[in-house]
């Protein structure tokens, strides 16, 4: 199937060519489009909520390179920052100040965050904090929730969220059963699992990593008392807890989950945000639990291009930019006008549908609902949602393509465009 209401001869010839260069056309499983059909839409350029393809179709974007557009794409202050550190070099493999100038915002910001080591994506965050979280606790296992996804890392690969979900995958080949024999796993939103899990394994149990807010099976908040109480269960069993803040960290506030929802973790790991669109990784927490990275502490680990100065200027700018005041405010107005329009449109023109949104996060199931975990996730009907997606494309509006990825506005959205989106999405809604 291929578009048929947009011209998009160019994004085909380019598809096709690159289907014979690269695994499945992409870098990337989930943006080949294979679970929402059709083919995905090459792109040339994106400016503030806008993306252009190579065909010259406009399109209102949700998807924000997946969460770091915040400020818009291409925001002006952050590619001015940009060409002025671009004059100083690439890369220097060597410290240099900017490091400390976005550790020193991390820090200030988040509130587990005493200390923080910067890598280049939210996998290798995820990766080096499993190593910390042994390193420190001397033990082996972890609990992580299904459908919650912390990166590609063998360990992680165990009923995963994110493209894992999106394809229907079982866990991974290539992945050795000894690799994952210590991830242990409990639905989302279900502590009585987790206490069995501790009671089950006792003494043996490192810790404890979940998204705060699941932004990679769907947008799933936590019932009250969830987090809270992985809180308690973890201090009363010596085990860490990690919150995986790649997706919420400077989204659903400045401070990420853990400010909005005021608990704090031993460990965070970001992503995204903090990178202003270029790659960047971290992890943080206690300044005890991150003494024991090296050269500081025995556990090891490293990176050539880890802070380097293009991704921290990126980094910077765009978190002055998110500390101007208002800015959570608005968010939240434009996202939840989005949220509580499409769940009324959904509505109107006879649609079962759930979802809802934290500040510029948000989340469409076509099911009734609720939706507490994964399971419940994947009652959606995905191949209704495939058919919206194709028809909010033709219409110009850029939605993740999958079922089990959460959405995100910007700053640079406006009133207008929310209004040309919901617009849009009667029409399709109307005709599903
Ligand atoms: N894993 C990303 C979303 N959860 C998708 C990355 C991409 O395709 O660019």
């Amino acid at each position: 199937m291929v578009n048929t209401t947009i011209k998009t001869t160019r994004s085909q010839e380019i598809f096709a060519a690159a289907q014979n260069l690269m695994p499945g056309g992409v870098n990337s499983p989930v943006r080949a489009f294979k679970s929402v059909g059709g083919q995905p839409i090459v792109f040339d350029r994106v400016k503030g909520a806008y993306i252009w393809d190579v065909d010259d179709n406009q399109y209102i974007d949700y998807v924000g390179t997946w969460g770091p557009a915040i400020c818009g794409h291409a925001h002006p202050d952050v590619i001015t920052a940009l060409h002025t550190a671009l004059e100083k070099g690439t890369s220097f493999g060597a410290p240099c100040v900017l490091e400390n100038v976005l550790a020193e915002m991390v820090i200030d910001a988040v509130p587990s965050i005493e200390m923080v080591r910067f890598v280049n994506s939210g996998t290798e965050a995820c990766m080096a904090v499993l190593r910390l979280m042994r390193a420190f606790t001397g033990r082996d296992k972890l609990i992580k929730f299904e459908g919650c996804y912390h990166g590609h890392a063998d360990m992680f690969l165990v009923k995963a969220g994110s493209g894992v979900a999106t394809l229907g995958l079982p866990d991974s080949p290539g992945v050795p059963k000894s690799t994952t024999a210590d991830t242990l796993t409990a639905p989302y939103n279900d502590l009585e699992a987790v206490k069995a899990l501790f009671a089950q394994n006792p003494d043996a149990i490192a810790g404890v990593i979940l998204e705060p807010v699941v932004g990679n099976a769907g947008f799933i908040t936590p019932d009250a008392g969830f987090l809270e109480g992985l809180r308690e269960l973890t201090h009363e069993h010596g085990a860490l807890l990690v919150f995986d803040e790649v997706m919420t960290g400077f989204r659903i506030a400045y401070g990420g989950a853990q400010e909005k929802f005021g608990i704090t973790p031993d460990i965070t790991t970001l992503g995204k945000i903090i990178g202003g669109g270029l790659p960047v990784g971290a992890y943080g927490g206690r300044r005890d639990i991150m003494s024991m990275v090296a050269p500081a502490g025995p556990m090891y680990q490293a990176g050539t291009l880890s802070g380097n100065p293009l991704a921290m200027t990126a980094g910077i700018k765009t978190m002055e930019l998110l500390q101007k005041s208002g800015t959570y405010e608005y968010l939240d107005k434009i996202t939840k006008k989005l949220s509580d329009g499409l769940l009324q449109i959904a509505k109107e023109t006879g649609h079962e549908a759930c979802g809802g949104q934290i500040s510029g996060m948000f989340g469409l199931f076509f099911t009734s609902g609720p939706v507490h975990n994964y399971e419940d996730a994947k009652k959606s009907d995905t191949a209704k949602f495939g058919r919206f997606h194709r028809g909010m494309l033709e219409r110009g509006i850029y939605l993740a393509p999958s079922q089990f990825e959460a959405g995100f506005t910007s700053i640079a959205h406006t009133e207008a465009d929310i209004d040309k989106t919901l617009a849009a999405a009667r029409d399709v809604m109307s005709n599903l």
